[in-house]
């Protein structure tokens, strides 16, 4: 059994895709961000950096923090969604670290100063908004080449991307418009079974920034 610490936020939503995806059973621990739950010394005792989502496995005793650690020790535990050549685990590493490390924050990066921050900063709002289409153009063109973002079959590169299309980019102006084979990705991705069980979670009671 897991302890998934979260917020429905995208990071939220990527830990929970490959929760569902590795057959994992786990137990929902809301953490309330805009009650200041994640820097109380409850959750601060599970994961002090004070930050979510975060697993503790009382199987292995592991305790992990963060998408793409929380996706790559899920994949290694059940031997699945990393690819079976050298090749496609090149793939899969390079769009799950470029989605975690870069596209992420961009996204985090455009919200805190598009909606977030109390006055409007033209050169941060310009810098995050270029940043989050510059990753996108990438994943574009990357799903013009193969149907995958690790080749030709699903993987946590995929699991990972998914809310980013689902979720972040629906903040976007003009969404996926600009992005057809990402907006065909994301139906084909949309229509598996764990992608749905872990976007419909629920957070009970605990308020999402929107
Ligand atoms: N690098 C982390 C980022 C996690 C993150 O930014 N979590 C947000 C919620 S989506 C959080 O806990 N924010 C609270 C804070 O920064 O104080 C990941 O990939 O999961």
């Amino acid at each position: 059994m897991i302890d998934f610490y979260w917020v429905p936020t995208a990071n939220g939503q990527r830990a929970a895709i490959v929760l569902e995806e590795t057959g994992e059973r786990y137990r929902l621990h809301p953490v309330d961000l805009m009650r200041g739950e994640h820097l109380a010394p409850e959750y601060l005792a599970v994961n002090p950096v004070g930050k979510t989502p975060t697993i503790v496995d009382a199987e292995t005793g592991a305790t992990v923090y963060g998408t793409l650690a929380i996706g790559l020790y899920l994949c290694d535990k059940h031997g699945m969604l990393l690819g079976d050549s050298l090749a496609m685990r090149a793939a899969v590493y390079h769009w799950a670290g470029l989605v975690a490390s870069d596209l992420g924050p961009a996204f985090t990066g455009q919200y805190i100063f598009n909606v977030m921050a109390p006055e409007h900063l033209e050169f941060p709002v310009r810098y995050f908004d270029e940043q989050v289409i510059r990753l996108l153009s990438a994943l574009e063109r990357r799903l013009t080449e193969t149907p995958y973002l690790g080749g030709e079959v699903y993987s946590l590169a995929d699991a990972l991307a998914y809310p980013a299309a689902a979720t972040s980019a629906a903040r976007l102006p003009k969404g996926l418009e600009q992005f057809p084979a990402l907006r065909g990705w994301q139906q084909t991705v949309a229509a598996r079974p764990a992608v749905q069980r872990a976007m419909a979670l629920q957070a009970e009671g605990v308020r999402v920034p929107a």
